[in-house]
């Protein structure tokens, strides 16, 4: 109540106030003195304007060049070469368009700075003019839509037959990385399965799943095409691999992908570098929470000898954790012992929930 009293006085307060100064101009109006001086300070304007647009201009164009290298890097992949041109093509159109309205803002603030005895033209409309600044803008945007959604298209359309599968989970807060065995299919899981140590809910009772590996780190072939399979756990996170042009979200129930081709490995990466330390990174790009900065994981291009090498000696999931395994095949044979000893029980639980037990 004292709240509500309180603010209701400060309500009235700035209505009186309000009040108070249409009066003020009201009255200088009636008494001839509402016409006031210019002061000098009209001028301070004009002038800082200038310095602003030359100081402005000079700062975003160091900070521009300064870190050139920092957000283009060197391009590691097949379609990362037409996102590229993409880009640039966008961003020279719109810097020469950004560059010339700025310099015509400033410029003509201090051109039209006060002056006495000098009135403004009254300009209120023009067809004409309408019609260019409204068609110009019109079709370059068309243009540039037109080309990216072509692009857009290509990148994210079906991946070749023989891609390299690999499945990356996000979770708060690291990545999870999954391949299909031999097989080069991807095993079914089940969020009902996660634990402590079947971290992407493996279901196990499914064949496909059980030469399926998990991998602290992606490793792939350079030249062959890859399919991102990509998931996430929890909240939203992205995938950003700046060295592959490589960007998608990670939804949590929507799965998504994103396939591409690597074209150098890590070592002749690091050759063109120079740098012996470079590693290609994935990295989260969607602030998902306290831990955010530690969503980063290695990639390793190898060469394709290397990446069959490496593949070889991978060991799978139900290898590594034989009681998981032995636990799904105690399930299994437990439902077809029940199956046998009462088959209208067994018929009811439907095949869908028998093949997520
Ligand atoms: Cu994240």
């Amino acid at each position: 109540m004292t709240t509500l009293g309180i603010l209701l006085v400060l309500v009235l307060l700035l209505v009186v106030f309000g009040l108070l100064f249409r009066l003020q101009i009201l009255t200088s109006i009636f008494s001839g003195s509402s016409a006031r001086e210019v002061g000098v300070s009209n001028r301070v304007n004009a002038i800082l304007f200038i310095i602003f647009l030359v100081v402005g201009g000079a700062a975003f164009a160091w900070s521009f060049i300064d870190n050139y290298d920092k957000m283009n890097p060197p391009i590691a992949s097949v379609h990362g070469h037409a996102t590229e041109r993409m880009f640039w093509t966008t961003m020279i159109i719109l810097g020469i368009v950004f560059t010339l309205t700025q310099i015509l803002l400033f410029v003509y603030s201090y051109k039209y700075q006060h002056k006495e005895g000098r009135r403004a033209f009254f300009f209120p409309h023009n067809n004409k003019i309408e019609v260019i600044w409204t068609l110009i803008p019109a079709i370059v945007m068309a243009g540039l839509v037109f080309a990216g959604w072509k692009e857009w298209t290509r990148i994210t359309g079906p991946a070749p037959k023989d891609a390299v599968v690999v499945e990356v989970m996000g979770k708060q807060f690291n990545w999870l990385v999954r391949y299909p065995g031999r097989d080069q299919k991807l095993g079914v899981v089940n969020y009902r399965l996660i634990d402590a140590t079947n971290e992407f809910g493996f279901d196990l009772s499914d064949k496909n799943g059980v030469d399926d590996f998990v991998a602290p780190e992606i490793h792939v072939p350079k030249g062959h095409p890859v399919l991102l399979k990509i998931r996430s756990r929890d909240v939203l996170h992205a995938v950003y691999m700046p060295h592959f042009r490589v960007q998608m979200y990670a939804v949590p129930g929507m799965p998504t992908k994103f396939w591409f081709t690597p074209t150098k490995t890590t070592d002749e990466m690091r050759a063109q570098t120079g740098n012996p330390k470079f590693n290609y990174e994935l990295a989260c790009n969607q602030i998902c929470g306290r831990g955010h900065f530690a969503m980063k994981l290695n990639i390793v291009v190898d060469e394709p000898d290397d990446y069959v090498a490496w593949f070889g000696q991978q060991k799978s999931f139900s290898e590594q954790n034989p009681d998981v395994l032995a636990s799904f095949k105690q399930k299994s044979d437990k439902l077809a012992g029940n199956e046998a000893a009462a088959p209208e029980a067994a018929a009811v639980i439907p095949a869908a929930a028998k093949a997520s037990l």
